[in-house]
């Protein structure tokens, strides 16, 4: 069956801001305290967006989550008008009331894990919203995520949305950042890679923490009906999570037939890729590109985010586009890199530069912005029109953002009740923008 590769990106959000909330995320640790620039952050997004919209891709958007959470403020017993939950948590709990402030929903690589229907035992498209339990802030996403996945991709005829996985240590799930799917081409039946940290049940004592589990990946695996067959399991190396790389993504790239991978990413390289191999036997022919680790250092790919690229199969071009971060042509080896890689003749033919500056020094480049979602025509139509990107929701979007958001977010703003109702009325308005109806948001049903 033909398909498409949709990509759904995660809206900057008005609180978009550097608390320094995420260990083992090295830009989020070295930026803690810094201004944050909101409005320039969810610019930079549409930015990235409207490149792909406008080659001919299909592009949508995840709405922001309700920040500052105050129900999840409510929850630990803060108590009085929303506005005075905000100021007391503020006061007494000043590390909770940040984790329930961030914009972190905005890497939408993160929310959920996704099966193509050419995939899945039911033919249907299943999602499963990660749970996220690894970090605090982070760890209150899961419900938002499944309810707005819903709204967008309207079951059960198409699509089946599972909620997170049991919020259990052993079930820590990430989402599509431990999870790349390979394949001959987007609607033919593909093998899907799981990616884990740790076994739950072994002692972890690295320098950072593993957020993925291999009994998470077995249980996405085994909820979305894949045939076992084509599911390949791996360990990411060690060396790669104690390096700052606390997604799979950091690391390693996929699309159509092609792994682009760093040498240091997994624990067992050659297992890895014979059990793909064997797994893609009769499907295509998988094609890897392995970074060496002394062309382009670990270091280097982890703060240059060179695999957090975007790679696209790009319409009327015969090889592939890598939309990498600005910062891979900042940083000389990785600039060397990639310009050898395109002089080459392997399958990738161009490499393009996205500025998603705010974004990533949180941690967060181009791919992490985005969910991947291979849909049929049949299920493309069945997509809520509201999320999809044209030059209306382009304008209106930006238009909504120039409104709403403020310039700069410093640590010391968010302490400003008036921050809860300005982007209670901004994310009131998306969803008039984004046809997701007047109750989406847990303030709107209040
Ligand atoms: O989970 N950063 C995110 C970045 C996520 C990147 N996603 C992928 N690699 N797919 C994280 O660590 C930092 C928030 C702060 O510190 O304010 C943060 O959550």
């Amino acid at each position: 069956m033909s398909a498409i590769e949709a990509n759904f990106d995660g809206l900057v959000g008005p609180t978009h801001n550097y608390a320094g909330l995420s260990e083992g995320n090295l830009a989020s640790a070295k930026n803690a305290g810094n201004t944050a620039a909101p409005r320039a952050g969810v610019l930079e997004g549409l930015a990235k967006a409207k490149r792909l919209a406008d080659a001919g891709l299909v592009q949508g958007f995840l709405p922001p989550q309700e920040r500052p959470f105050i129900p999840g403020l409510r929850a630990l017993g803060f108590t009085g008008s929303d506005r005075e939950v905000w100021e007391n948590a503020f006061r007494k709990a000043p590390v909770l009331a940040r984790n329930m402030a961030s914009a972190s929903a905005m890497w939408a690589a993160n929310a959920a894990t996704v099966s193509p229907s050419a995939d899945t035992a039911d033919g249907r498209l299943h999602m499963s919203a990660a749970n996220l339990l690894s970090t605090l802030h982070r760890s209150i996403e899961g419900p938002q995520t499944a309810q707005a996945l819903r709204a967008i991709f309207p079951g059960p005829d198409h699509f089946a949305i599972h909620d997170p996985l049991p919020f259990q240590s052993a079930y820590a799930d990430e989402g599509a950042a431990n999870h790349v799917r390979l394949c001959a081409e987007h609607g033919a039946p593909g093998v899907e890679l799981f990616v884990y940290g740790r076994d739950a049940f072994e002692t972890w004592d690295a320098r950072f923490p593993a957020r993925q589990t291999r009994q998470a990946c077995e249980a996405l695996a085994r909820r979305h009906g894949l045939d076992p067959d084509t599911v390949v399991i791996a360990r990411q190396s060690r060396a790669a999570i104690e390096a700052g790389a606390f997604h799979n993504d950091v690391v390693c790239v996929g699309n159509g037939p092609v792994l682009f991978f760093h040498e240091l990413a997994f624990e067992d390289t050659e297992g890895t890729l014979d059990a793909i191999r064997s797994a893609a036997k009769g499907l295509f022919d998988p094609v890897f590109v392995e970074v060496p680790d002394a062309e382009v250092p670990i270091g280097d790919a982890i703060s240059s985010y060179l695999f957090n690229s975007q790679l696209l199969s790009w319409p009327d071009e015969d090889r592939m586009v890598l939309l990498a971060p600005m910062e891979t042509a900042e940083t000389a080896s990785t600039k060397a890199y990639c310009e050898k890689l395109v002089a080459g003749n392997g399958p990738i033919g161009r490499v393009e530069h996205a500025d998603v500056r705010q974004s990533m020094r949180n941690g967060g480049g181009p791919a992490c912005l985005r969910l991947r979602v291979v849909l049929t025509e049949a299920e493309r139509a069945a997509v809520n029109p509201g999320v999809i990107l044209d030059d209306r929701l382009f304008a209106a979007l930006t238009d909504w953002a120039k409104t709403h958001y403020r310039e700069s977010l410093s640590p010391a703003d968010l302490a400003d009740p008036d921050l809860v109702d300005e982007s209670r009325v901004a994310l009131d308005a998306l969803t008039r923008i984004m046809d997701l109806g007047g109750d989406f948001y847990d303030f709107q049903r209040g």
